[in-house]
């Protein structure tokens, strides 16, 4: 019933298969090592479903092998498992001297009739079982009880995301924060929205020690309180180079309750400018309402140099003395991935994660027993990191399975064997199976005349907007004359506040002496279908001649059927370059939802016959996460794509490029 089968080694040697000469199966083979070996997924000990066939693999972690068996996924084989083992513990017994020198030239032909004895043995087996009366299965083997384990996991989670809540920036969505309550109670940097709201406008004087103001206080309280009344709030003073956000404050610093404003509703003028969030606003209170303001902001023109080429990688957060001493031995970062951590005698006495796993295991051969404690531990960090719980225990059990059986050395610990494992998996993970270079597609574009074409999609709020502006400011700062296409033709306010980020844009980068601009906005107002405003926008940026379309789509939910629908539609019939998923840093549990749907809806609800899932994703707000990085994880895990650009802040340079090192190191901190 076995279609294929056979042993490699890590390295690509090929020792024994069956058939021998058959090449049917390497594509499958070949996909098996790039999407569950190569990335870290291959500790649940599911199928991998390729084409028709079901694959399913064992590591050998002494030797370095790893086995395959190929059937076709329609089949049943429920010997399959138990196959595996047998044939993994058949051929290293039979060939382990040949395994221990490494002697592989010698050849593995004589394995035949052991694999066809084991083959039929297992057969056999499962076929008397088929024939017995089922037993009822224990409540420990039914579903209902993994169903309450898992769920007892996430619920392990719920008080630190309770907790969060008190302590993250305004905006963040901390109830879908997926932090466990072993988060380290660090206090976070307000965000730059919050700071940027303060007024500067000087508080009320205070009252005096009884409670009583002197006569010379009320006179200036009551003066102040008449200039208020004829519309004198003049002294509030955005920051400078701060994309701007909505604010509730008034100027006296107290809040105040804001009207509703309802989606669909008409907005005022006043309220447009309430909602203008894209503009800093340098010389008035409510923003550029001509483009020679911000030509003025000299911060915007220091910005352009600061933008031309690649962009910067993330930089890494400086280790907290406390954590030092826990962790020194990484602070090499991927340099010392492959190595396994020295247990330092003169590391005694530090607490933190790996504390209380620091005894010596000798040179010993690591099995199940030895790696839960340690395993487990590290699961509650990495959930603790913001890791989704989901991903968390699939990263544990494919280290599991990496290294049981190995032998670790006589200065090793488990500990630092494990977090060892783990810097390479996750490294593994965030290195990009393939490179999306915008920056050289879009100029390769330019040299060919046609637009390159991105679309940004995502929850509501996540930043989409904003960063597609950021992603604005950095083409055209390497030479991209960039069209911008209001696709959010569903939210109030979405249209005016592109036009807002592209009049500064504009006022950055004037117009050349022939007119063309570096930066226009394509728009049709609200209500319109989306996937047509992107269609005209497209062949508007071909006929002008425009290098980058950069395409900006409403938030929608994941669940919302009708939107994602719409998204799909948007994507298929325009068939973009790159569709980029936007997600936040702060999100916890609810990526793994919101990316498996976004993915799925594209796929399922596409009119194309190849649909166009999600090519690479925006982490945004990551300057609000501290060191709870494990977003990042989670999204590439699940996508299998690569993180393109990092969102830092609320100004144009606060693009980053990611630093695999820099996040593996902060997250196993
Ligand atoms: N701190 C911080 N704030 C950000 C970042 N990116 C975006 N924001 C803020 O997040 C808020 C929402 O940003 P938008 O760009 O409007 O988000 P959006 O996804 O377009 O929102 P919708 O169109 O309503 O779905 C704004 O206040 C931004 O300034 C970032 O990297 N860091
Ligand atoms: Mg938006």
């Amino acid at each position: 019933m076995l279609d294929f089968f056979t042993i490699f080694s890590r390295g690509g040697l090929v020792l024994w298969c069956f058939p021998s000469t058959s090449t049917l199966f390497t594509s499958s083979v070949n996909a098996l090592i790039r999407s569950v070996l190569l990335q870290e997924r291959g500790g649940g000990g599911d199928a991998f479903c390729h084409e028709s066939l079901a694959l399913r693999h064992r590591l050998d972690n002494e030797y370095e092998l790893v086995f395959v068996v190929c059937y076709q996924k329609v089949l049943q084989l429920n010997y399959v498992d138990k196959f595996l083992d047998d044939i993994h513990r058949e051929f290293r017994d039979k060939y382990k001297n040949e395994l221990t020198s490494g002697q592989f030239a010698a050849g593995f032909d004589d394995f035949q009739s052991v694999y066809a004895q084991v083959l039929q043995a297992s057969e056999s087996a499962a076929r008397a079982n088929a024939k017995r009366p089922k037993e009822m299965r224990t409540y420990v083997e039914s579903e209902k009880s993994k169903k309450t384990v898992s769920s007892m996991i996430v619920g392990a989670e719920q008080p630190a995301a309770a907790s969060s809540a008190t302590k993250s920036a305004p905006g963040a969505k901390s109830a879908k924060n997926g932090a466990s309550a072993k988060a380290p109670a660090k206090a976070k940097p307000a965000a730059p929205a919050a700071e940027s709201k303060k007024p500067t406008e000087a508080p009320p004087a205070a009252a005096g020690s009884n409670g009583q103001l002197d006569e010379e206080t009320r006179l200036r309280n009551l003066e102040r309180l008449a200039a208020k009344k004829l519309g004198g709030k003049a002294s509030k003073q955005p920051s400078p180079t701060a994309v701007p956000s909505t604010g509730s404050e008034t100027g006296s610093g107290k809040r105040v309750k804001q009207k509703t404003v309802w989606a669909g509703s008409k907005l005022s003028r006043a309220e447009m400018e309430a909602l203008d969030r894209s503009d800093d606003k340098p010389t008035g209170p409510n923003g550029a309402s001509d483009a020679g303001e911000a030509a003025a902001d000299p911060a915007l023109i220091k910005q352009k140099r600061d933008m031309i080429g690649d962009l910067k990688e993330l930089s890494v957060q400086p280790v907290d003395s406390a954590d030092a001493g826990d962790d020194d031995s990484d602070s090499d970062g991927a340099a010392d991935a492959g190595n396994a951590a020295p247990a330092a005698g003169g590391k005694s006495g530090g607490g933190g994660l790996f504390g209380m796993f620091r005894g010596l295991v000798g040179s010993k051969t690591l099995n199940r027993e030895d790696l839960a404690p340690v395993l487990d531990k590290m699961r509650d960090h990495l959930v603790a990191k913001n890791v989704a719980a989901e991903i968390a225990g699939k990263l544990c059990d494919s280290v599991a399975a990496r290294l049981e059986g190995r032998t670790v050395g006589a200065f090793s610990t488990v500990a630092s064997t494990v977090r060892s494992a783990m810097t390479d998996a996750c490294l593994q993970i965030l290195s990009p199976r393939r490179r999306v270079d915008i920056l050289r597609d879009a100029l390769d574009a330019k040299a060919r005349g046609r637009p390159y074409s991105i679309v940004m999609c995502g929850v509501n709020g996540v930043g989409k907007s904003t960063n597609l502006a950021k992603i604005a400011f950095w083409l055209i700062a390497n030479g991209c004359r960039v069209l911008i296409a209001a696709c959010d033709t569903f939210r109030s306010g979405a249209v005016e506040q592109l036009r807002t980020h592209v009049r500064r844009l504009a006022a950055a980068y004037p117009p050349e002496s022939d007119g063309s601009s570096y930066v226009e906005l394509y728009e049709k107002g609200y209500g319109k279908d989306p996937a047509g405003v992107a269609m005209e926008a497209l062949r508007y940026a071909s006929t002008k001649r425009f290098n980058v379309c950069l395409i900006d789509t409403a938030g929608r939910m994941q669940d919302n059927e009708p939107l994602m629908r719409a998204l799909a539609k948007l994507v298929s019939v325009n068939e973009p370059d790159l569709v980029l998923f936007v997600g936040e840093a702060l999100v916890g549990n609810e990526a793994v939802d919101q990316l498996v749907k976004f993915n799925q809806s594209l796929a399922d609800m596409s009119q194309s016959e190849q649909p166009h899932t999600i090519d690479g994703i925006v982490l945004t707000k990551f300057d609000t996460v501290d060191d709870q990085v494990g977003a990042a994880i989670s999204m590439t895990y699940i996508t299998g794509q690569p993180i393109v650009f990092v969102g830092t802040g609320q100004t144009y340079t606060d693009l980053k490029a990611l630093s695999a090192s820099a996040v593996v190191n902060t997250l196993l901190r």
